[in-house]
Parts: structure tokens; sequence; C-alpha cells
């Protein structure tokens, strides 16, 4: 039997379409889309179409327009989202272990950090969160965090005391800040530009490239580079989604999630580089002298309590790896 044009164009579209079903999914962060989480995850969904030949297509959903981080994080857990890309804030709250990395001094530098995440480490701490529903395709970087106020310059640690500020829903985060006498308000991030501009709270503390795409430099006037705490970022997808993926395409996610992070990195590395002058032009006060060494005293008491909870022996092998 022979198939005159019409059909036989049908036939090819029907066949065509079979071969591109397209399963489309959800990726969201809480900043915006021209920041380092905005090019982590416009990589990542770049890669995934481009590795699996188009049949996985990545909606990217920018500036918490699904949610702040924990409800994206409690999303992909239930399943409703597939994936998130998200700093380690609320992490802890459904994976305690991660609790160890936002330490406040516990990393030298963005080097130090890489290594330890992408090193033993960090890979087993990803493996943490396949009980809890989710499948953790790789580590990526939010930054070393500073504190923006509205009040005063802050040069060392007495000049905390008091501050009421914003602090991420994390535990680890807001014993440190107690510990310097901050005031600590918990609130989710697509809040914070608002509080800030109202005057709820006095301050906040975000890496670089958080407060430049988030023009916390319209409400806050007042930098100081304190880099109190290292924040890691990280690709989650909902555990069954990436278990229903073969073998080949979930070795695609994993690539395309590495990809984003190098892309993620990179962006960090250049708003670090050029953000204290950014930010002087647009009108803030920029201490970037600090005296790291009182900040990490005023911490000890804290400090202690942290070695106990952690243990010291398990906080010392993220100090010293090399
Ligand atoms: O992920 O909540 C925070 O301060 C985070 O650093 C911010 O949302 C970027």
């Amino acid at each position: 039997m022979k198939f005159g044009p019409i059909a036989a164009a049908c036939l090819s579209l029907a066949l065509s379409s079979v071969a591109f079903a397209q399963t489309t999914m959800k990726i969201s962060i809480s900043t915006a889309q021209n920041s380092h989480q905005g090019v982590a995850i416009d990589t990542f969904a770049k890669e995934v179409e481009k590795r699996t030949g188009g049949r996985y297509k990545i909606q990217t959903f920018y500036n918490g327009s699904l949610g702040g981080e924990r409800e994206s994080i409690e999303a992909v857990q239930l399943g409703t989202q597939e994936l998130a890309f998200s700093s380690t804030g609320p992490v802890p709250n459904f994976v305690p272990e991660t609790k160890i990395l936002d330490v406040p001094f516990l990393f030298r530098d963005k080097a130090h950090a890489r290594a330890v995440l992408d090193g033993p480490i960090g890979q087993d701490l990803l493996t943490k969160f396949d009980a809890k529903g989710f499948k953790a395709l790789a580590w990526a970087e939010n930054g070393f965090r500073h504190m923006t106020n509205s009040k005063r310059d802050v040069k060392g640690p007495e000049d905390l005391k008091g501050l009421k500020m914003r602090t991420m829903e994390n535990p680890v985060h807001i014993a440190a800040y107690k510990g310097f006498g901050i005031i600590t308000t918990p609130m989710a991030f697509p809040e914070v530009f608002t509080a800030l501009q109202q005057g709820t709270v006095d301050g906040q503390e975000n890496p670089l490239p958080v407060i430049i795409s988030a023009k916390f430099d319209q409400v806050q006037k007042h930098l100081s580079l304190t880099g109190h705490v290292y924040s890691p970022c990280i690709f989650l997808m909902n555990k069954a989604s990436f278990d229903k993926l073969s073998a080949a395409d979930k070795q695609a996610f994993l690539d395309a999630a590495k990809e984003g992070t190098k892309a993620n990195r990179a962006r960090v590395d250049e708003d670090d580089a050029k953000g204290v002058a950014d930010l002087r032009a647009k009108g803030m006060t920029v201490i970037d002298n600090v005296d790291k060494a009182r900040f990490v005293a005023a911490l000890a008491p804290v400090n202690a309590q942290f070695e106990k909870e952690f243990g010291k022996a398990n906080l010392d092998k993220i100090r010293d790896y090399k």
C-alpha cells in the first residue's frame, strides 16, 4: 500500500510527536533571574534539554514566585514541584546532618568550601537526602555572608549588640547571631526587602551576589564584610521523579546540575570581585577591614556549644580538609 503525500505527512508528524514526547518539570529560586542562582538554574535547564534531546523541559521560576526556599523544598519533598535550587538556610529542617555546613567561620575561603563540598564529606552529605524523599543532585554556592544594616557601621562584634536582624530559618544561624547580641528575626527571603524598607528589622546578612541582585543597597546604608558564614546552595529533586528517569537521563540531570554549579560559582566570583565597588557607587558605606579574630572570639561560647553538638572531630575534619 502506498501513502499519499498528506497521509505520509500525518504519519511522520505522529511519529515525531511520539519521538519528542516532552516532560515538563519546574525549578525555582528565591532570588532574581539576573543573579548567581538564576545563572545556576538557567544553565541547568539548558543542559537538561540539550542532554536529553529535548525530552525534558525545565521551567524556571524566579524571585520566590512559587514560594520561599522552605516552601519550595517542601513542594519538592511532596512532589508537587520536581526541582528546587536553594541555599542551605532551611535545609536542616529537612536533613539535620547538613546543619554543620552553616557553622560560622568554618571555611577559610571559597576554594576550601568548594573542595569540601565536592570531596568525600560533601558527597556523603548529598546521600543523606535520599531517605527524606529527595535526590540531591549537586552542591552549588550562595557565598560568604556579610552583614548589612540601616543604623551604623559595624566594625567590631560590639557594634552588633542590639541590632534587630532578619535571619534565615536556620537554627545554627539563629544561635550564632544571638551569640553576637543580635536580636534575631527569622523570616523567609521574599519578605526581607519590605521588612528592611519598613524598618521591621534593622538589618540582614547575605552574600554580595544576593545583596546586589535583591537591591538591598536601596534600603540599607551600612555593609560590613564579615564573611561570618559560608552559605552553600543545593540542587534538589523529588526522589520519585528522579528514580523514574532512565539511567542515561539520571546521568544527564546530574551532569546538568554540575554545569549549573560551574556557572553559578563563576558568577559568585564575578560578583564578589566587583560587588564592593558597585555597592559603594550605589551609596553604601562598606567596612572592608573588619577584625575577623574579634568576631571569632565573640562566638567562643557558641562555638563550644557547636563542638558539643556536632563533635569537635567532625568540625576539624572540615576545617583541616586540604
Ligand atoms: O538563597 O534567605 C536567604 O537569605 C538566602 O541567602 C537567599 O534567599 C538566597
